[in-house]
């Protein structure tokens, strides 16, 4: 088996996906921890790796793949003892589809990235009110997926889930979860925390985010 290894940072939901599906897939691989902070991801040696300078990136017998949606389909297709994680059967595999680019496109993109860039990187502390509703439609979204099924895509775990389960466990420290409207989303976030793995995985890195935002004080004008 050849060796893997991933840049990334617990802090961010991307990396916690593909830690979730390394963890699901039982792989191990060697973890390098890129200082978003200190600006590392611009180094030359990183952006010879990927020049986008995101994490995560795996590394894989010299190759380096980014996006953690193209890395968990990579990860469930060549190393997966079924297709359980990501469904070969094409109309399955294209819920799950829509369900990641959900995250890329509008999880990620209007949800989270577009408060985190502003606000890390700029200082920026009050966010328009457009920004906050963004994020209530996301958990209104992510509650209308789950009507009838116990996962993001469909009655079984995959990795849809995790790239939106680290998204959505992130998301709170900007706008809480109010658990008595998202009774299907919260039920789902405590059917994901079962997994044996998850707490390493996932909600470890959650809590790093939460720390980070937490003391920034960001509010939303009305
Ligand atoms: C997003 C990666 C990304 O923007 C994915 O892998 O799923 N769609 C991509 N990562 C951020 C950190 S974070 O917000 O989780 C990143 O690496 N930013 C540093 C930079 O220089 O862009």
């Amino acid at each position: 088996m050849v060796k893997l290894t991933l840049y990334g940072v617990d802090a961010s939901p991307p990396v916690r996906a593909v830690k979730l599906t390394l963890a699901a897939l039982n792989l191990p691989y060697d973890y390098v921890n890129v200082n978003l902070a200190g600006k590392e991801q611009l180094s030359p040696e990183y952006v010879k790796k990927n020049p986008q300078h995101t994490v995560p990136t795996l590394e894989e017998d010299g190759h380096f793949i980014w996006d953690s949606h193209a890395i968990n389909a990579y990860l469930v297709s060549k190393y997966g003892d079924s297709d359980r994680l990501y469904p070969k059967d094409l109309l399955q595999r294209a819920v799950v589809d829509q369900r990641l680019h959900f995250e890329s496109g509008v999880v990620f993109a209007d949800g989270l990235r577009s408060i985190t860039k502003s606000l890390l990187f700029f200082n920026q502390k009050v966010f328009p009110k457009e920004r906050y509703q963004a994020i209530v439609e996301i958990y209104d979204f992510v509650e209308t997926f789950l009507k009838d099924q116990d996962y993001i895509a469909g009655n079984q775990l995959t990795i849809a889930d995790f790239s939106i389960v680290s998204s959505i466990t992130s998301l709170v420290a900007f706008v809480e979860l109010d658990h008595a409207k998202y009774v299907r989303t919260s039920a789902w976030i405590k059917r994901l925390e079962q997994l044996p793995y998850y707490q390493e995985a996932n909600a470890k890195g959650a809590q790093d985010f939460l720390s980070i935002i937490k003391p920034t004080n960001l509010s939303f004008s009305s």
